[in-house]
């Protein structure tokens, strides 16, 4: 009986290796996602040490969005982990806690919201701040960070009160801009958040310093980077749907590995 079950048991899993492959096969063998809307399943990039399966998993679209500072930690602090890109098909939709992404895993622990998973890495790595007073001001700039971003459309008309509160802020971040880090004297969680800061001279030299550290070099050449949609480059308003349609090729790496949620 027991070798029965061993016998079927080796089928079973003979069956399913071949299942995968075929699904690897047809994946791979699907034309390039030329947007967010292509329905095809989810991707995965591994950055660990081959068949060593990270604890870390960080699932988001194929997008910068509200993944690039999970991802920019993630690369900044070498923890290692599967990067999994979502396109159309709303797969996460049964097991995101809020029906939304970006989501983490790390072991048993799953939890979304992108200042929540940018925290905790935070933590997991140390750059959260060194001291009671440290932490505070790590918050304060991670904070403005996600105000900035959440007024970015100001970019597109300076006279309105967003456009007003945008440059206000950016005066405000640019001030605090002047040494190798916003807060103390290493890399902080307030160094990877406003990746996006450009137009001021300090901070857009404080941009180019970040981007050229070997570990973020490297990731931003690598086939976890994703190119920018019309709805992110700042060029014109967000239009919906049809604005994330890639400005530039994906990089095929990205979409070659297929993924599917543990369990699935
Ligand atoms: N407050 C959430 C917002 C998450 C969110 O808005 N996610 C969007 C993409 S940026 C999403 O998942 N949209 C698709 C959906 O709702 O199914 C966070 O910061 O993570």
């Amino acid at each position: 009986m027991l070798r029965r079950v061993g016998i079927a048991a080796s089928v079973a899993a003979a069956g399913a290796a071949t299942l995968q492959r075929r699904a690897a096969e047809s994946h791979a063998a699907a034309p390039a996602p030329e947007s967010l809307a292509a329905q095809r399943p989810p991707s995965v990039v591994r950055v660990a040490p081959l068949d060593d399966p990270p604890d870390v998993t960080l699932e988001y679209f194929a997008l910068r969005g509200l993944g690039e500072l999970p991802r920019l930690i993630l690369e900044l602090t070498g923890i290692p982990y599967d990067s999994v890109y979502h396109f159309g098909t709303g797969v996460y939709k049964p097991y995101a806690p809020f029906g939304q992404l970006p989501v983490l895993r790390d072991g048993p622990l799953l939890i979304c919201e992108s200042g929540a998973i940018a925290r905790h890495l935070a933590r997991k790595a140390c750059i959260d701040g060194g001291d009671a007073a440290d932490k505070a001001r790590v918050d304060m700039f991670f904070e403005l960070a996600k105000d900035l971003t959440s007024i970015k459309s100001g970019i597109h008309d300076p006279a309105s009160a967003d456009g007003k509160r945008l440059a206000a802020m950016l005066a405000t971040a640019e001030a605090n801009c002047g040494g190798a880090h916003f807060v103390g004297s290493s890399t902080t969680l307030a160094d990877v958040a406003p990746g996006s800061l450009e137009p001021y001279p300090k901070l857009k030299a404080f941009v180019k310093k970040f981007a050229a550290q070997p570990a973020i070099a490297e990731y931003l050449h690598s086939d976890r980077r994703v190119p920018l949609t019309a709805n992110e480059d700042g060029k014109q308003p967000h239009s919906g749907l049809p604005g994330y349609k890639f400005k530039e090729p994906l990089r095929p790496g990205t979409y070659a590995t297929p993924w599917s949620p543990p369990g699935a």
